[in-house]
């Protein structure tokens, strides 16, 4: 793996603060691309616009309330990783906040598919989002009449090898997930100020994740990932009903599990089940599969990478070279 230094989500954890031990040049000739492709075409309902034209009005309740959804999706070797789990997620995402997509499952491959052709690239990132659209100042979805779907392609910047071969800390945070009677945590809406409260708990403790608790105390998942741990040999991760999203990474572990017969369950999980267990790794499409090595300051096994993430890391790796949807016919 390398890395880019072209980060469009998130910079590798091995990073020095900006703000404090490095200098930037005083002046910048010009503004650094933020999907890190030189001339980025971004989708913006049915048209492709450059990164400076590429922009939404300031009365889309996307904007205004988080009213909307998405998807983030790698592609990998030429091929989409996992697409159709990726649009089912999306598509009972609208349906749960009453959101109609303009356009069916089949356009919307098509859309994807031309976006990522048209920013020539192999390997990538594609963030995918309906907002509500345009309506006026009252949050009353019924005043949106054309929910508008934005389609951006990016270079990722893959976490630095160390991040897998050395593991990294996550700390329980205060912020709870949302209850699923308040904000349904399954559906992956543009409200993820929860999940951001989490995130500045876990950089205001210099940990490299937050670990999110439901109301009951359980563990949900962490602020992008879902979380597994291993013991004797047997991998467990939060259910659904906790607070955790329907990971399209996790979904995969499950598969990876029953192909190299290492079973894997879903069971209400603790802290304590944390700290005691023999390994601990996350899943998200950005991060991958990456190991947990200590959670609120305890070591988790030895400290290290365990064997059965790692089995776990290089089969996905595999699946990723090999499979999914290419990207051109
Ligand atoms: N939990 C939450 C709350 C998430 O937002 C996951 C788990 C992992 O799901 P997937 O399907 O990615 O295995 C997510 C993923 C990103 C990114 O680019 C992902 C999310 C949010 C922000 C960025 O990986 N969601």
């Amino acid at each position: 793996m390398k890395t880019t230094d072209a980060a469009v989500l998130e910079e590798p954890k091995t990073r020095v603060r900006a703000t404090e031990e490095t200098t930037e040049p005083a002046i910048e000739s010009r503004p650094r691309p933020r999907t890190g492709i030189r001339e980025a075409k971004i989708y913006i309902d049915g048209t492709f616009y450059s990164e400076a034209n590429a922009k939404v009005s300031v009365f889309d309740h996307g904007l205004l309330y988080g009213d909307g959804i998405f998807e983030g999706i790698r592609f990998y070797n030429g091929r989409v990783f996992r697409l159709e789990q990726h649009l089912e997620r999306l598509w009972k995402s609208a349906r749960s906040i009453c959101l109609n997509i303009p356009m069916t499952r089949k356009e919307m491959t098509e859309a994807l598919l031309e976006t990522i052709r048209q920013n020539h690239l192999r390997d990538g990132y594609v963030r995918l989002v309906v907002t509500r659209g345009v309506g006026n100042l009252g949050l009353n979805p019924e005043q949106c009449k054309n929910p508008s779907v934005i389609i951006i392609v990016a270079t990722i910047a893959l976490y630095h090898e160390d991040f897998y071969r050395k593991g990294l800390s996550i700390v329980t945070v205060a912020t709870r997930r949302s209850n699923p009677a308040a904000l349904n945590p399954a559906v992956k809406s543009l409200n993820y100020l929860n999940n951001v409260m989490a995130r500045i708990e876990a950089n205001l403790a210099s940990a490299d994740e937050a670990l999110m608790l439901n109301d009951t105390g359980n563990i949900a998942e962490c602020t992008a990932d879902n979380v597994f741990v291993v013991t004797h040999g047997r991998i467990v991760t939060p259910p659904i009903t906790a607070g955790a999203l329907q990971g399209i990474t996790r979904s995969v572990v499950f598969d990876i599990g029953n192909e190299l017969d290492i079973k894997v369950t879903e069971a209400d999980l603790t802290r304590h089940d944390v700290f005691v267990a023999d390994e601990c790794f996350l899943t998200g499409t950005a991060a991958e599969i990456v190991p947990v090595v200590k959670a609120d300051g305890r070591m988790i096994g030895d400290g290290k990478p365990g064997p059965i993430t790692t089995r776990i890391i290089e089969r996905f790796r595999e699946m990723t070279r090999n499979t999914g949807t290419p990207i051109s016919d």
